[in-house]
């Protein structure tokens, strides 16, 4: 059977304040069409966890899942579709349209289910259907773990790790029981596991961070396959081919602009992961960090950016490319922004993020110093260091002048009672 496995969508994304909306359209729709290939149509679907980018998205994200999942429904009547819940979702907003979603036949997990104050773990496990419509595999859908929801475990090794050990222990088991021979075992979750890359800025460190990496021991040899949310770069953790992050269909920020994004077909035969093939997700909007090759001074940058085409007239704005501009600086640049804003107009370009570096030793206030104490320090001791900072050399006259204009305000301000 063919399973599909994809996670971290965001719905409702923003990209400083820039929406992502028609791209993740695109992409909803670019799986509409994975959903009925003529030649390997997939049997199941399984979205691990970040469904949406926050805890409260707004309408239009949770309108965008619900015609997703209706639309998927409809194109394809028995295919299996699983969603658990990620760090970024609110477990219970998963959770609360699951009578409607009963429904539809679509199983969600936002949170983990509980009877009777105990964990529910037949609500973790679902049979898989293969392409005659018999029960090929069983999914344990594990979502998200807070370290609330945890069982205590006591003995030896980490509480936290014990208890996510317990909960994938306790679901595996039962599935275990209910499988016939033949069938495959698989799991979902939606952590860190150890080995695994990170992006640079827009995955939050979940568990507590890295020493709470999960090991991948968690899955023992008879789980055929694991699909994992979490990490936006697609990859097998610990080079071990069935334990995988699928990755995120979109790049989330700019330090993602060259993952190949996808989603992975897996295929299981009988009890066995047979091979995972990634399906790579349209990129409608282009993600540029200029100058390509790093930070340069002021000027060459804005020559740079002059020399970009000017944007096609029948450009609509959300195609416009998203751009981070990288600039060295060697002294103080009030207008950086400005000018940056300036070599680009008419380029059609979204600027997201302006990264400065500047060429100052990058010291701290009390670098060298190591008992300065700001009490002993005169305003003007604290203004030559924070200068020193991020400049080469001395403050201008004229710029410690009107340092001590402004501290001569304040100091009036305090007099007046
Ligand atoms: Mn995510």
């Amino acid at each position: 059977m063919r399973l599909l496995h994809t996670s971290d969508w965001h719905l409702g994304h923003t990209l400083r304040d820039q929406p992502r909306t028609l791209e993740h359209a695109r992409f909803l729709g670019w799986l509409l069409t994975r959903l009925i290939d003529p030649v390997d149509p997939p049997d199941a679907l399984l979205v691990a966890g970040d469904v949406y980018d926050s805890a409260n998205p707004p309408a239009s994200a949770q309108a965008m899942f619900y015609r997703f999942l209706s639309a998927a429904r409809r194109l394809r009547p028995q295919l299996d579709i699983i969603v658990t819940g990620g760090n970024h979702d609110s477990a219970a907003r998963l959770d609360a349209p699951q009578p409607l979603l009963d429904a539809l036949d679509v199983h969600v997990v936002g949170g983990l289910p509980r009877h009777g104050g105990q964990l529910d773990p037949a609500r973790l496990i679902r049979p898989l259907h293969g392409p005659t419509g018999a029960v090929a595999a069983w999914v344990v859908a594990v979502p998200f773990l807070r370290p609330a929801d945890l069982p205590r475990v006591t003995g030896d090794g980490d509480p936290l790790v014990e208890g996510v050990r317990a909960v994938y222990a306790q679901a595996l088991d039962l599935a275990r029981a209910r499988r016939a021979p033949g069938q495959a075992l698989v799991a979902m979750g939606h952590c860190f596991m150890g080995g695994g890359r990170l992006s640079e800025r827009s995955e939050r460190k979940v568990l507590g961070g890295n020493q709470h990496a999960l090991p991948p021991d968690l899955f023992p040899s008879d789980v055929a396959y694991v699909a994992l949310g979490h990490l936006h770069l697609a990859q097998a953790v610990g080079g071990d081919d069935r334990i995988r992050y699928s990755g995120s269909p979109l790049p989330l920020s700019l330090a993602e602009a060259h993952y190949r994004h996808q989603v992975l077909q897996v295929t299981l035969r009988g009890p066995d992961l047979d091979g995972v093939l990634p399906l790579y997700t349209p990129r409608p909007v282009p993600f540029w960090r200029l100058p390509a090759d790093g930070p340069q001074p002021l000027e060459a940058v804005e020559a740079v950016l002059r020399a970009l085409p000017d944007a096609p007239a029948t450009q609509p704005p959300w195609r416009k490319p998203f751009v981070e501009v990288r600039v060295q600086l060697d002294g103080p640049t009030p207008d950086l922004r400005r000018r940056v804003e300036a070599a680009l107009e008419g380029k059609g370009v979204r600027l997201v993020r302006l990264d400065a570096q500047r060429s100052g030793d990058g010291a701290a206030l009390a670098d060298g110093d190591a008992t300065a104490d700001l009490t002993q320090l005169t305003p003007e001791a604290v203004f030559r260091r924070r200068w020193a900072r991020e400049h080469p050399g001395e403050p201008p006259a004229a710029l410690l002048k009107a340092f001590h204009q402004l501290l001569d305000g304040v100091a009036a301000e305090e007099d007046t009672p």
